[in-house]
């Protein structure tokens, strides 16, 4: 019960923090490194078969996961190596007009109706039943829940991406790199640090090498994996992490009973919002926070398996 006490005022810590170091990012450049090849790329992946409309492929590959800077928290450390099959990643945050015809199709999971194991008072607080705010329709949607993600999820035919591949798609094949485009980052590059005051629509900001959006900033976006600090850290020394999961023993098992998901078990946010600074909007940052909790910087993107 500690630790999960731990975990929600550390969400509640980067919330009133980070908007004071906000400042010091804006001196920092943007660097031209162009995409370079991830090593071990299994080219199986070149089909000419056309990605569902509004994803990409991200292809089978292997990458170092984690980051050894010290500006990133130690649950980043050990970096190490692992494997992850191909699949196909949301371009873009869900927004406001994909969560509403998701709305409109489950009541179960419209506004003042959700169960509350499932949602804390803040579920979609800006939004009049199932109307999203006027003009919004291209932003992310917001005050989400894990659980209104997973069920989001699994309408779609899609689910969350584990931990490990939203890292892989965030790096966009580039190898040892702080932010999805390279070491450094400005507010040209990313809607971070307070810079615009708000969430950006989608596709505002330049693509990654994998031709994903917002992969820094922007909205915080949840994963499949049960937040834990030491996950890295408990991996096999030797050898390399295979499509790795934290709090499951599969991909399948979770997607069916999620429901069940016990509440008071950290779930894992990445990327990073508009609030946080850039040191917190790093393809390596990790961050948990409890399944209900909803937040107006929390969101989410969908992936497919091939
Ligand atoms: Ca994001």
């Amino acid at each position: 019960m500690k630790t999960h006490i731990h975990f929600f005022i550390f969400a509640s810590f980067c919330f009133f923090t980070i908007p004071l170091s906000g400042m010091e990012v804006s001196i920092l450049t943007w660097a031209d490194d162009a995409p370079v090849p991830t090593d071990k790329v299994d080219d199986t992946d070149a089909s000419n078969v056309p990605p569902p409309k509004g994803m990409v492929l991200i292809p089978t590959g292997e990458f170092q996961m984690g980051s050894n800077d010290p500006q990133v928290g130690k649950d980043a450390q050990p970096v190490h190596t692992v494997y992850v099959d191909g699949f196909y990643m949301d371009e873009t945050e869900v927004t406001n007009t994909q969560y509403k015809a998701f709305l409109l199709e489950n009541p179960q999971w419209q506004k003042g109706r959700v169960h509350p194991e499932f949602v804390n008072a803040n579920y979609l607080k800006h939004w009049n039943g199932n109307n999203y705010p006027s003009g919004r329709g291209n932003h992310p949607v917001v005050y989400v829940s894990w659980y209104a993600a997973m069920a989001y999820a699994e309408w779609s035919g899609k689910r969350l991406p584990t931990e490990a591949e939203w890292e892989y798609a965030a790096r966009g094949g580039l190898v040892g790199k702080k932010y999805p485009n390279g070491n450094t980052i400005t507010p040209q590059d990313a809607n971070y640090g307070q810079n615009l005051g708000d969430t950006t629509p989608v596709r505002k900001h330049p693509k990654n090498g994998y031709k994903l959006y917002d992969m820094a900033g922007n909205v915080s976006e949840w994963c499949l994996d049960a937040y834990t600090a030491d996950f890295y850290s408990t991996f096999p020394r030797d050898g390399v992490a295979r499509n790795p999961l934290s709090g499951a023993n599969s991909v399948d098992w979770l997607m069916d009973t999620f429901t069940e998901a016990n509440r008071l078990e950290p779930r894992v946010l990445r990327g990073g919002t508009w609030i946080n600074a850039a040191n917190f909007v790093g393809v390596g940052c990790r961050d948990g926070v409890l399944p209900w909790f909803t937040f107006y910087s929390y969101g989410f993107r969908c992936v497919r398996d091939k």
